[in-house]
């Protein structure tokens, strides 16, 4: 899915912490202009495919009324305590096309069961009530940060025990965690993911938490790794997760927010975006302006207008055989190529053209092959001007690098676990300034 926003809300949006310690007074969640539908409009134009929001954070506040909590929306005086932010962004979410997902926070500083087995209940009932009440859910997010409880006890988990609840309940919920089930962190908070990023992860003797794999390992995955569990690069539009006042001159600028696309997207990860809305419950200008650039910049780099399209040919012995191009919509990629390691997929232009983009994709169906490739630009004689070396291409790969005037382009697989299927090689000529450093 590429890319979908995170949102961070919550007594920390009326408190201005990051860490809310459980004992806030429930009142002082108050949104008194909340509109989920502003949320998902702003998500859409942003090109965003889905919301994920913080149903619970560490402060153990929960944004429905759960009848497991006594720290709930229906304890505030938003809307006479009758107000449910997740039923309401759930159906906006609907109206609007997009994928709704939900952040539940094991770790509880409120919650008076914490730190005792009776907690685990409490946390399956939970995820009963979210799936129960607001589903289709598609993605549920378990955060690794962990403390104390309010009684200074620490919470033994019984993850398995939540998982297997959460498998039942719907089993096509994609679960995060530093070590999924389906999708892992990707080792700091930056949104980059590794230049090599596999999508296999060994999970066996590691934890969720203090226990996870190091964050290099989460960062580019394990070449060989046992599960398939893909990277997702999470990342704050401004410098915390939640809305603070003080950060509205400190939103991410749209260049900013186009190279991380290229650190996470660009290399084959998932981007989570984070746009934390104000207290009066709403996304703010500064936020959304810079969205709408950011979306800009994609459409300008990699709209059609710009793609250097060119003929691609097949290299299979020497011989260049016409690849077909096939139609997918907005993208027209060719059909899957496999490559072997004495193949090349080559593009020739009619004319020399400046390029200083190159985006790859590969056909993940049989697996993530390609361990190490090389693209040759070359001049009308066949020379080699420019080389790029890189290892994993993924879901997708997008280099970039100072313009380049070649009259081919060439790709090569150098190393692969099996036969890598390449299905799709694009050239582009984007703004200068968005080149990567
Ligand atoms: C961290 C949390 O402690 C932060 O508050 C935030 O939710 C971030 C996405 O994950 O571990």
């Amino acid at each position: 899915m590429e890319y979908y926003f995170f949102v961070h809300f919550g007594p920390n949006t009326f408190t201005n912490l990051e860490w809310g310690k459980g004992t806030e007074n429930a009142e002082v969640f108050d949104p008194k202009d909340l509109d989920c539908d502003q949320w998902c409009r702003i998500a859409k134009a942003a090109g965003a495919e889905g919301i994920i929001i913080t149903a619970k954070h560490h402060d153990g506040f929960c944004l429905w009324p759960s009848k497991y909590s006594n720290h709930t929306v229906r304890e505030s005086s938003w809307r006479n305590g009758k107000g449910d932010v997740l039923k309401e962004l759930s159906e906006s979410c609907k109206k609007y096309g997009l994928k709704f997902g939900l952040y539940l926070s094991p770790w509880d500083r409120n919650h008076p069961a914490y730190g005792t087995p009776a907690y685990n209940d409490v946390f399956v009932n939970m995820l009963k009530e979210i799936f129960t009440n607001y589903g289709p859910i598609w993605e549920l997010w378990w955060d690794g940060a962990n403390g104390e409880g309010p009684n200074g006890k620490k919470q033994i988990y019984d993850f398995a025990r939540f998982e297997r609840v959460v498998r039942k309940l719907s089993p096509g919920t994609i679960i995060f965690s530093d070590i999924g089930p389906d999708a892992r962190w990707c080792g700091n908070e930056n949104g980059f993911a590794g230049k090599t990023n596999w999508d296999l992860l060994d999970t066996a003797g590691f934890k969720r938490g203090t226990g996870a794999p190091p964050t290099d390992t989460l960062n580019q995955g394990n070449a060989w790794g046992k599960n398939w569990i893909p990277a997702e690069c999470d990342v704050s539009i401004r410098p915390g997760w939640f809305y603070h006042q003080k950060e509205d001159s400190l939103v991410k600028t749209p260049e900013k927010l186009f190279e991380i696309y290229l650190k996470s997207v660009g290399r084959g990860a998932n981007l989570i975006l984070n746009v934390p809305p104000d207290r009066r419950g709403l996304i703010t200008q500064y936020d959304s302006a810079s969205l709408m650039e950011f979306k800009k910049l994609r459409e300008e780099s990699f709209g059609n207008g710009l793609s250097k399209k060119g003929s691609q040919y097949f290299i299979y012995n020497k011989k260049p055989i016409p690849i077909r191009e096939l139609n997918t919509g907005n993208s027209q990629s060719f059909e899957t190529i496999t490559m072997t390691e004495s193949q090349s997929i080559e593009t020739a232009f009619a004319q020399p053209e400046k390029i200083n983009c190159i985006v790859l994709k590969e056909n993940l169906m049989n697996g993530q092959n390609c361990a190490k490739f090389s693209i040759q630009l070359l001049n009308k004689d066949h020379e080699v001007t420019k080389k790029i070396d890189g290892t994993t291409i993924g879901h997708k790969r997008i280099l970039t690098f100072p313009a380049t005037e070649a009259n081919f382009i060439n790709l090569s697989i150098g190393e692969q676990k099996g036969f890598t299927r390449i299905s799709e090689m694009k050239a582009y000529l984007i703004d200068e300034k968005l080149v990567e450093d």
